[in-house]
């Protein structure tokens, strides 16, 4: 354990008790013990060995104690619970320039700001410069912040560079001899975030493609240039490089560039096995002979193997499954009939019009549409009454859609501290689709979070679990809870899980789909719209199946909508009447 370690163990407390706008006096305790052991001669970790910890001038016992905890542990008791009491978000801001403790704690309790993406949000509308000693310039100076940190950062969420990816290979293949262009890396394997967006182009004259590049709109500065590629940084932070390839080695090329790392390993292995060599030039042979390169699913047929899809490359049993036969049929947006947790005008946080989100919807393909405001816990959330009412307003558009598309009657009911529901379940009963979600109290222990989420599957009313864990990418880590406990009782009680599409969300994940695959839970893929521009997002969600080796069939708002229904029906626990798995088609 390094001294540096303790140090920033001794920081963050300090930081997270400044946060908390607690004692002063603590804070300074722990920032001159951090600075004490900064400038240590010796490794802290013998001191504590030989027990001297309490001997350190400016270290008092109780510091001691949480150093000689930390020194053996990894971690202390004081860390986890100030960890707990203050959302990672707002931890999360003290790693912008400029922002300390104390503009960290008056945008959380003012602004109720947790996260990054809030912040910077909240200095561009202007709302940041309704605080106490902040002025535009210094609103403006934490947005470009804010950039910087991003940049910093790395991984930029999907979301936020498949725009940009999409719009320069448009672009690209504009530019005279281009004959293909397209986006390779973990872009094109749908990751839920990317370091950088590859570009793949074939042309025969590399150098133009090079000197255009730099060109193109939102680069802001060129990094580095060859006769072939190119790196540039976009304008959003994001870095892009580009590679240009003769025609015939561009399949072989986006097979590389796809990656990833493990499955191209994994790849080569098999291909030197039968005396072949793969590159990114292309599959060659004992002498030397190009057998495949320019197109990829040739690379892949010269090493005996089916195309695999690129969100399947992940080096974890895809080419086992492609030389069986196994490889699964991905589901595809096209499969998608039904959007079952969509936000209107009703919810506080949302914008849209039940006329609105039927249009766009219908625009969409989606032939069902659940409307699932929030309960009354939220604020303004729906309770008895205003739900009775809103359902007749459901209704009564829904008569005049003539099913293009059907709306549903629904609710994303909150799953309060203890597990109960936050409406009467007769109430749920009546409406077609219950979403039930953790909204609250996320600090709970694993344990005790399992348990409130069991409770609330067991109520018989429940169709869905809402965005499972809670999680934000990039700003709030996923509440512990036993993933594999809550996928036995969804099975037992017929309930699906969401595979939540807000391109931050993407809850569950990747592999949490294929493990509620694995053992026959239903998922039902949702957009959680707040506006009606957000039901596109529904691809998301499609992506991260796609990436859990999901099919049409496990999914259950691919179902025509009179089989959904049957099937939602079934699933529901009403009085006098027993539910069976096998009755429900859940059993594998
Ligand atoms: P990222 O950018 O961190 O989100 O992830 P990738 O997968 O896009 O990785 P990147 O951009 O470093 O490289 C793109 C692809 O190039 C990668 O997926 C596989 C291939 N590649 C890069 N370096 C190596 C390597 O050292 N060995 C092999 N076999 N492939 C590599
Ligand atoms: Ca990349
Ligand atoms: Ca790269
Ligand atoms: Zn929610």
């Amino acid at each position: 354990m390094e001294n540096a370690e303790v140090v920033a163990m001794l920081g963050e407390i300090a930081d997270l008790l400044e946060l908390k706008e607690e004692s002063p006096f603590k804070v300074r305790a722990y920032r001159r013990a951090a600075q004490v052991v900064d400038t240590l001669p010796v490794p802290v970790s013998e001191l504590g060995q030989r027990g001297e910890l309490g001997g350190l001038p400016g270290v008092g016992p109780h510091t001691a104690a949480r150093i000689a905890q930390f020194l053996e542990t990894g971690t202390c008791d004081e860390l986890e619970r100030l960890r707990g009491q203050v959302p990672s978000g707002v931890s999360e801001l003290l790693r912008v320039e400029g922002v300390g403790p104390k503009t960290a704690a008056l945008v959380w309790k003012e602004l109720d700001i947790t996260s990054v993406d809030a912040l910077e949000e909240a200095a561009r509308s202007g709302e940041l410069i309704q605080l106490p000693r902040m002025g535009p310039k210094r609103a403006k100076a934490i947005a470009s912040a804010v950039g910087r940190y991003r940049a910093r950062l790395g991984r930029v969420p999907l979301h936020r560079a498949l725009p940009y990816a999409e719009a320069l290979v448009a672009r690209l293949r504009e530019i005279p001899g281009v004959t293909q262009a397209l986006a390779a890396g973990s872009l094109r394997r749908r990751m839920e975030t990317v370091g950088d967006v590859d570009l793949l182009v074939a042309s025969t004259e590399p150098e133009k493609v090079v000197r255009a590049f730099p060109n193109l709109p939102g680069v802001a500065s060129l990094l580095a240039r060859g006769p072939t590629r190119s790196s540039v940084r976009l304008r959003t932070g994001l870095q892009v490089d580009l590679r240009v390839i003769p025609p015939e080695s561009f399949g072989a090329a986006l097979h590389y560039f796809t990656g990833s790392k493990a499955h191209n390993i994994a790849l080569r292995t098999r291909a030197v096995r039968r005396g072949l060599k793969v590159s990114e030039y292309g599959v060659f042979d004992a002498k030397g002979r190009r057998v495949a390169g320019e197109r990829e699913e040739d690379v892949f047929r010269a090493v005996g193997l089916p195309w695999i899809p690129p969100e399947l490359r992940e080096g974890l049993g895809e080419l086992e499954a492609a030389e069986a036969g196994r490889l699964p049929e991905l589901i595809e947006e096209e499969d998608m009939r039904g959007d079952l947790h969509v936000h209107s005008e009703a919810s506080s946080d949302a914008s849209s019009s039940l006329e609105e989100l039927a249009a766009a919807a219908r625009k969409l393909g989606r032939r069902y549409v659940a409307i699932t405001d929030h309960s009354r816990s939220r604020p303004q959330g729906l309770d008895e009454a205003r739900l009775r009412a809103h359902v007749r307003h459901i209704r009564r558009v829904d008569r005049g859609l003539h099913g293009r598309p059907h709306l549903l009657t629904g609710l994303e009911v909150d799953i309060l501290a203890d597990g109960a529901l936050d409406l009467d379940e007769e109430v749920l009963a009546e409406l077609d689709c219950v979403v039930a979600s953790v909204h609250s109290r996320f600090n709970m222990d694993a344990e005790e979070m399992t348990e409130r989420i069991v409770h609330a599957l067991r109520s018989g009313v429940v169709h869905v679990l809402g965005h499972p864990s809670g999680r934000l990418i990039g700003s709030r880590d996923p509440y512990p809870f036993d993933l594999e406990r809550v996928l036995e009782v969804a099975r037992e009680e017929g309930v699906a899980l969401e595979v939540n599409a807000q391109p931050e969300r993407l809850d569950l994940t990747d592999q949490a789909c294929r493990l509620a695959k694995e053992v026959g839970v239903k998922l039902m893929i949702s957009s959680d719209a707040h506006n009606a521009r957000h039901l596109e997002n529904l691809r998301y969600g499609v992506w991260v199946a796609r990436r859990g080796w999901v099919e049409a069939r496990d999914v259950l708002n691919t179902l025509p909508l009179s089989e959904f229904r049957r099937r939602l029906r079934r699933a529901r626990r009403v009085p006098g009447y027993t539910w069976t798995g096998e009755e429900a088609g859940l059993s594998p």
